[in-house]
């Protein structure tokens, strides 16, 4: 009987064709992997631990932080230290990046970006969340200490995005640039499994997902394309975890939209750690990822580790109709 090929077996396996000698960024990925597994491990037995509930701490980008969300953010800042081939992490849960430079370290040409926890209004009430992450080239020399412009960087600077979703079953999802491949968590074997090669998103979807809880906070263009999916009888689906909303676009197709509101008039989500992982995984999958102006998610300029966007991602006609909507309004 074939056997799956497990997450370590297929990063070796492209590693020649990532041109990456070193091996270094094969083993970022595989180390990704693992600390996908830890972070898994509490996930699944949250409730029998005492890791539910507020932190009682506020983060950066003001959000009530979460026990799971501090536990998350540990394990990956302490597994990516570890690992020595990281130079360092900016995350949703840190003001500011951290740099593990070290006179030690050998080679670090790599920093990672991530959000831990996305999700966390659902943690406690057992509904799917993720960790995304991305992964960039340092823009400063080795064996230097970084600086924000290696953080800072255009999403199209990306070498690798993924995400992993603590669902019904755990996957972690990724691309380096080419393809785009799912992997599910095999309890049994402790393993991360192939079990979605060379991911496509349909052209088209029948859902949309917004938190129409807003709709009068809403641009009047998202408003006419929100009554447009109605008359299409198009069916709203909103988990409230971007990683979940956005991989169930990833399979079945149709649009995720996250725009700007009265209280979030940038948008809600973070460019960084958030949106522009998933817009490669999404582009990479045959998909279009914008904000409200038509704007190329990967190509919006960063000056803030936690600057905000809006965002209109998934299925590229989908898109595309919707962002005729916005346009057709002129204010
Ligand atoms: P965090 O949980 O990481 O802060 O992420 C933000 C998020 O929870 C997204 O996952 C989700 O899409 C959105 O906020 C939900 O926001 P709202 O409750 O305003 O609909």
């Amino acid at each position: 009987m074939d056997r799956r090929i497990t997450l370590d077996e297929f990063i070796v396996e492209r590693q020649s064709n990532l041109q990456d000698v070193s091996g270094e960024f094969s083993g970022l990925l595989r180390h990704m992997g693992i600390a996908a597994k830890i972070i898994n491990r509490v996930v699944n037995k949250a409730g029998l631990m005492d890791i539910l509930g507020l932190q009682g701490v506020i983060n950066s980008t003001g959000d009530n932080v979460q026990k799971l969300d501090i536990y998350a953010n540990e394990m990956m800042i302490e597994y990516l230290r570890n690992s020595g081939i990281c130079a360092g992490v900016a995350s949703e849960e840190n003001d500011d990046f951290i740099d593990f430079f070290d006179k030690k370290l050998l080679r670090s040409s790599y920093v990672v970006v991530f959000d831990p926890l996305d999700g966390s209004s659902n943690i406690d009430v057992n509904i799917s969340v993720g960790t995304i992450f991305g992964i960039y080239k340092r823009l400063s020399e080795e064996g230097t200490p970084l600086d924000r412009s290696d953080f800072c960087q255009k999403g199209i600077e990306l070498v690798a995005a993924g995400y992993v979703l603590y669902g019904t079953s755990t996957m972690l999802v990724y691309t380096t640039g080419a393809a785009v491949n799912g992997f599910t968590y095999d309890r049994g074997v402790g393993e991360f499994c192939l079990s979605h090669p060379e991911m496509k998103i349909p052209q088209k979807g029948k859902y949309y997902s917004i938190n129409q809880g807003y709709i009068h906070t809403f641009h009047k263009g998202i408003k006419n394309y929100l009554e447009h999916c109605a008359r299409q009888n198009k069916a709203l689906r909103y988990i409230g975890s971007m990683v979940a909303d956005v991989h169930r676009t990833l399979c079945l197709g149709g649009i995720f939209l996250y725009p700007a509101t009265t209280s979030n008039p940038e948008g809600k989500l973070r460019i960084l750690y958030e949106c522009n992982p998933l817009s490669m995984i999404i582009e990479k999958a045959g998909g279009k990822s914008v904000n409200e102006s038509n704007q190329r998610i990967l190509e919006l300029e960063i000056q803030d580790l936690h600057q905000r966007c809006s965002i209109i991602i998934g299925s590229t006609q989908d898109v595309d109709e919707a962002i005729s909507y916005f346009h057709s309004v002129t204010d």
